[in-house]
């Protein structure tokens, strides 16, 4: 059923990333979605300092610049919410859920926005106009049915602006829970939560000031080129200054290669490009850990010859000895590490492993960078942990042009959990959050979102309230994630289009049409701004400027407040205050929340502010107070480990990532262009070798099957294999196809994130390739 925009084929791209391709595809997608004249001026506002902050991205912006800074897949964002295509109640009229189930969500998508709110009626299997009143009773209603708050689970896709997030959880906490999965669960997690324990908060330490000042960047499991453009652009100043750049990462991925920036004319009209990565190092799946740990133990052995030859250490005595603790035992533990095991697991060999460690010691000023590459894994906490050992070993951390900067994901995810989104809230946080709005949160820590899928499995989660996202197909083990979400009494999507969640419903189910990002927000007659936190901590306003896509939306924050109201009245907080003027709700994120002092006058300053980031200024809000070095054993029963020894080289491991034509699950196209790809997207890439050793031709098609411990089946059918440049042994193809895939019991250790980027799974010839959907 996979309806292809033109023909499928694959085709090597073989110029540089962005330039004419990039601004002829922002064409085509103007043109698709029937952009109306008027809003393209929407995309000269995109974060600028009196318009929108891009919903595409987290990535910063210089001073949320005052020059335009062009990028395909943010035009492509605005332009999917900017569509003049309506999903109205008559589109639901025509169609029963069974029917619109059998739609691709590339068509979903297409339908358009939603203009009105909808009730789910079981007799017909149609969504029906239903008002907003009783869409906030029903929901009143099943909330206060239950017999325990915990038995409810309240999810945030990081697209909720601060003044909805921090109603949100207020809300929730009110009514009694810490049940908060969110998109962050499945995302940066290991981040958010290993870096806790060794530099004290879970963020980066840079700003986009500190690229200026790098000299040697290693940008570690990312596809910037495809899913934060606009980083392009500072990679590219980063390159042209000569510093180093080194991408590590089991693909060569294209937009890391050769960079034709749009925003500089010469380089368009030129036709030339800057070269970005000059190394490419390429581990197998989930072998960073390994990879790091190697480095490390490599900079430990140079220190020790620098003491023995009398030569500078490579070490960073003095920071070591003033700002951290637990280095001795790591030391000890890399010394007594085994370089065999460390080439075996990381799939590097040495000659390579040992080319990145001097360049690492070279490098004065060094930044670190990563994506999914290194969060979605079993070993992701350790891993994180680990290149903030390596950066701390050269006191790399709190210093210009040096530091750890994890890339974010949906623009406000980092400030969602700032806003308390968070299933395992600090007491501190709590208190604060209790003594300002007078009462006890619940302090029990709540269920992520892995917890929430096998608590409903178990009949303990009964109500889903989804705050934006996509929950039915970006989390792991489809099947069983439909099987829960249809076993609950009720599931309410607040959402801006249509898609696969709101078809994958509980026995009530209600589609909650809220404004988009892009759209003037009118409360009492006053435009209200929203304000975000982008990944290197700045917070900045941002207001919309589109007239709504529907005069039956409401607000998110408005949605927040009348659920609030309906559920729990008007004593505690008086929710319709709150919502009739969002600078209210800043004054309480500034009564409850460290940073934001002066919240309301701070965020009016074009640009905003930074948050400040403790360990960026080297204190350290460990429990020792310091920097801590922690050390990790390479584990070897994993298992993808047991999985290989039963079925030896037959056994694949899979990552699942994003093409150029998606955000995340809303498939825009089917065309991955800088991989080659046009027209489909049920592909496979596997090496040359694995293709003869598998008996298999490019182009065969094949299902696909993981190997897992629980005798449960989970299977993908009807992929076409294409041979790429990818590690023998590494396969990978587009998430969400491929997330029945995901057992949910495969996660990151300490954090709960699917570990969808090391599946193992086993090739098998296809049935037919008609099985493809
Ligand atoms: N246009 C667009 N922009 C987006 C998104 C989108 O879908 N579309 N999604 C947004 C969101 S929520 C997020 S989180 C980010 C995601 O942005 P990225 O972090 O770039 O995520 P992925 O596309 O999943 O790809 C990750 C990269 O990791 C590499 N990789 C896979 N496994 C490994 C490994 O074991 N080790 C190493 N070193 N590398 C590995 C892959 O080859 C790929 O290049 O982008 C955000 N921006
Ligand atoms: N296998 C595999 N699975 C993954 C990943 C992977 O790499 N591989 N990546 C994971 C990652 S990093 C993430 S972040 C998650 C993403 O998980 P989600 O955040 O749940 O998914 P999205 O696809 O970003 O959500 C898109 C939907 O959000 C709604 N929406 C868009 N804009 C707005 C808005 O302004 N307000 C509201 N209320 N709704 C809006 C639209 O209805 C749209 O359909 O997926 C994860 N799942
Ligand atoms: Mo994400």
């Amino acid at each position: 059923m996979a309806k292809s925009t033109h023909d499928a084929r694959i085709e090597p791209y073989t110029h540089a990333a962005a330039g004419w391709g990039a601004l002829k595809q922002v064409a085509i997608n103007l043109v698709r979605e029937r952009v109306p004249g008027a809003h393209y001026r929407t995309l000269l506002k995109q974060n600028q300092p009196d318009g929108f902050d891009c919903p595409g991205c987290a990535w910063p912006d210089r001073e949320h610049a005052s020059t335009f800074e062009f990028c395909e897949n943010g035009v492509k964002a605005v332009a999917a919410e900017a569509t003049s295509k309506r999903a109205t109640p008559d589109l639901f009229a025509r169609y029963t859920v069974a029917e619109l189930m059998q739609q691709s969500d590339y068509e979903l998508e297409f339908h358009g926005r939603l203009t009105d709110p909808l009730v789910y009626d079981a007799a017909s299997d149609k969504y029906l106009p239903i008002s907003w009143d009783d869409a906030f009773a029903l929901i009143a209603d099943h909330l206060k049915r239950l017999d325990d708050p915990n038995e409810a689970a309240f999810y945030t896709s990081g697209r909720a602006a601060n003044e909805a997030a921090f109603l949100f959880q207020l809300f929730v906490r009110l009514y009694g829970t810490n049940n908060f999965p969110d998109c962050s669960n499945m995302c940066h997690e290991p981040t958010s939560r290993g870096l806790p324990n060794t530099v004290g908060i879970g963020k980066g330490t840079v700003t986009l000031d500190d690229f200026e000042h790098c000299d040697t960047l290693l940008v570690f499991g990312q596809n910037p080129a495809t899913n934060h453009p606009r980083m392009l652009g500072e990679l590219r100043e980063v390159s042209r200054r000569g510093a180093t750049i080194v991408s590590i990462n089991p693909l060569r991925e294209r937009g890391l290669e050769r960079f034709t920036s749009p925003s500089h004319p010469t380089e368009m009209l030129t036709m030339s490009s800057t070269p970005i990565a000059t190394v490419f190092v390429r581990p197998k799946l989930s072998g960073d850990f390994a990879l790091i740990k190697a480095i490390a133990k490599y900079v430990l052995e140079r220190d020790d010859e620098a003491i023995s030859n009398g030569t500078k250490r490579v070490l960073d005595t003095a920071f070591i000895d003033e700002h951290t603790t637990g280095f001795d035992a790591f030391a000890a533990d890399l010394r007594a590490e085994d370089w065999a095991l460390l080439i075996e697991e990381s799939g590097v060999p040495r000659e390579e492993i040992v080319r990145l460690a001097e360049i690492y010691c070279k490098g004065e000023r060094v930044i670190v960078t990563w994506g999914m590459g290194l969060t979605q894994h079993r070993n992701s906490v350790a891993t994180i942990q680990m290149l903030s050992n390596l950066m701390m070993m050269r006191g790399n951390i709190g210093r210009r042009g040096a530091g750890l900067c994890p890339v974010r994901g949906h623009s406000n995810v980092q400030g969602d959990r700032t806003m308390g989104i968070d299933e395992k809230p600090s007491s501190a946080f709590l208190d604060r959050l209790g003594k300002v709005f007078r009462f006890e949160p619940p302090r029990e820590h709540g269920y992520d979102t892995i917890e929430t899928i096998q608590a409903m499995l178990e009949g303990k989660v009964k109500v889903f309230v989804g705050l934006g996202g996509n929950f039915s197909i970006a989390t792991p083990d489809t099947p069983r994630t439909w099987e829960a979400l249809r076993a609950c009494a009720l599931t309410v999507q607040v959402t801006t289009k249509l898609n696969r969640s709101h078809l994958i419903h509980g026995k009530d189910a209600l589609i909650l049409p809220t404004l988009g990002r892009t759209e003037i927000d009118l409360q009492d007659g006053v435009a209200q701004g929203v304000t975000v936190e982008d990944s290197m901590s700045m917070v900045h306003i941002s207001y919309g400027m589109n007239k709504p896509a529907s005069p039956n939306l409401l607000s998110e924050t408005a949605i927040v407040a009348r659920m609030g109201e309906a559920t729990l009245g008007q004593d505690k907080v008086d929710w319709r205050w709150y919502a009739q003027d969002y600078a209210r709700i800043r004054d309480a994120i500034e009564g409850v929340i460290d940073g934001f002092d002066d919240f309301n006058a701070r965020v009016a300053k074009p640009g905003g502010f930074h948050l400040g980031v403790a360990s960026r200024d080297r204190v350290w809000k460990t429990a020792s107070g310091k920097a801590q070095f922690i050390a990790h054993a390479v584990d070897t029963d994993t298992p993808l480990h047991r999985a290989r020894q039963k079925h030896g080289e037959q056994l694949m491991t899979l990552m699942t990532t994003r093409s150029h034509d998606q955000y995340n699950t809303t498939i825009y196209g089917q065309d991955d262009r800088y991989r080659g790809v046009y027209g489909q997207r049920r592909v496979v890439f596997i090496n040359r070798g694995d293709l003869e050793m598998l008996g298999f031709a490019n182009g065969d098609w094949v299902d696909l099957k993981s190997v897992w411990e629980d005798g449960i089946e989970r299977r993908a059918d009807g992929f076409m294999l294409v041979e790429y440049d990818i590690p023998r042994g590494s396969l990978g193809a587009y998430y969400p196809e491929t997330n029945p895939l995901v057992p949910l019991e495969s996660f990151a250790i300490g954090a709960g994130t699917p570990a969808s980027k090391s599946i193992p799974v086993l090739l098998s010839r296809a049935a037919s390739p008609l099985q493809a959907r």
